[in-house]
């Protein structure tokens, strides 16, 4: 009888261990045939002191045959489950320590910085001096030393972010200008780009920090001509192509007459979109004659010296140079953004 159960045991439990799809499942099979206490062909052996002697030894034989064919059957169905597992590390985490190695990640230019360094390269090949102001700049020279009133609403909290002290971070560029004008003295051709601040509600066409570039032109005779050809020079410059511009009336207390400047809206071509919110024309600088009085305050004698000057919104310019929809991105900080150029 025992011969029977041995035959079964061995040929289920066999079949068992072929079949096996792990090592757990492998592990159970030989705890379940093997097992020191409860293990099925341990519990036979452990029967066989009741057979009769002449049956012990034929039923012993048995026995350690079936044993031993399931220990041979698990250990070569474990080299084989090993041998598949280091097959597949081995696919996975295969490196070939042939290929060349991933260079570093170059940066490149904010595109701010292309435009920035594309026209003060322009400027100075036509006798520009490039100069720095500071962000932080005192209210004489951001307001008064240009003309501007004291009760000019530019002045309100609401377009000005003043600091403790009196002091204010810069509305614009021109302030630059009066550096100029003291520190070089007339005649004077001087460019200042720079970041400047205004404490107003941000939109796709407007932002609270952004960048101008300051021109200016001091000497004798300077006329709305000579303006006009450095700015038609400049946005040649800066599109390679023709655009179609518009210059309007504009009022700045520091020029006389003043302008200001429109570009037909390059994003939808002059149809009306929110950057140019719905007109066609975006506003990229304000221009003009330089005020008599600018002059004087600065120490130059407007009998003997005239001069024109500008101030171009060149994030602005660089929306309509990308095909930028909305000012914010270029700030932004998005990689996605920042590598398409
Ligand atoms: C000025 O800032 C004058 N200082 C310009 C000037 C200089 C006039 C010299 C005459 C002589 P305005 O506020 O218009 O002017 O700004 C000039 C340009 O800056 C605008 O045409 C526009 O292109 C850009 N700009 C103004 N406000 C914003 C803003 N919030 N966000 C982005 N660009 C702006």
């Amino acid at each position: 009888m025992l011969d029977g159960r041995i035959q079964e045991l061995e040929s289920s439990l066999l079949a068992r261990i072929t079949s096996a799809r792990s090592a757990e499942e492998l592990e159970a099979v030989r705890v379940e045939a093997l097992g020191r206490k409860e293990g099925a062909l341990t519990l036979i052996g452990k029967e066989m002191g009741k057979l009769a002697p002449e049956d012990r030894k034929r039923v012993g034989a048995l026995l350690n045959g079936a044993k031993q064919k399931i220990e041979a059957a698990l250990e070569s169905k474990g080299r084989q489950m090993a041998d598949a597992g280091l097959r597949v590390r081995l696919d996975a985490e295969w490196i070939d320590l042939t290929l060349p190695a991933p260079g570093p990640r170059r940066g490149h230019l904010h595109p701010m910085t292309h435009i920035q360094r594309e026209l003060e390269e322009l400027f100075v090949s036509m006798g520009f001096t490039v100069l720095d102001g500071p962000e932080v700049e005192t209210e004489y020279r951001n307001f008064d030393a240009l003309n501007i009133p004291a009760t000019h609403p530019a002045r309100d909290a609401q377009d000005t972010f003043w600091l403790e002290g009196g002091n204010l971070l810069r509305t614009h560029t021109s302030p630059v200008q009066v550096r100029g004008m003291e520190k070089l003295g007339p005649p004077l051709r001087m460019i200042a780009p720079g970041r400047v601040f205004r404490n107003e509600s941000v939109d796709a066409s407007h932002e609270h920090t952004f960048y101008q570039i300051e021109g200016m032109m001091v000497d004798r005779n300077i006329s709305v001509a000579h303006l006009l050809y450095f700015m038609r020079i400049m946005l040649t410059a800066i599109f390679h192509r023709d655009v179609n511009v518009r210059l309007r009336p504009g009022y700045f207390p520091f020029v006389e007459p003043g302008f200001e400047l429109d570009l037909q809206c390059l994003l939808c071509g002059g149809s009306g979109c929110p950057v140019c919110k719905q007109s066609g024309w975006v506003e990229q600088m304000g221009c003009g004659l330089v005020h008599p009085n600018v002059l004087r305050m600065s120490g130059i004698d407007p009998e003997e010296w005239s001069g024109f000057a500008f101030g171009l919104g060149i994030t602005r310019l660089a929306m309509m140079r990308y095909g930028i929809d909305d000012i914010r991105l270029l700030q932004g900080g998005d990689l996605r953004f920042l590598e398409q150029f």
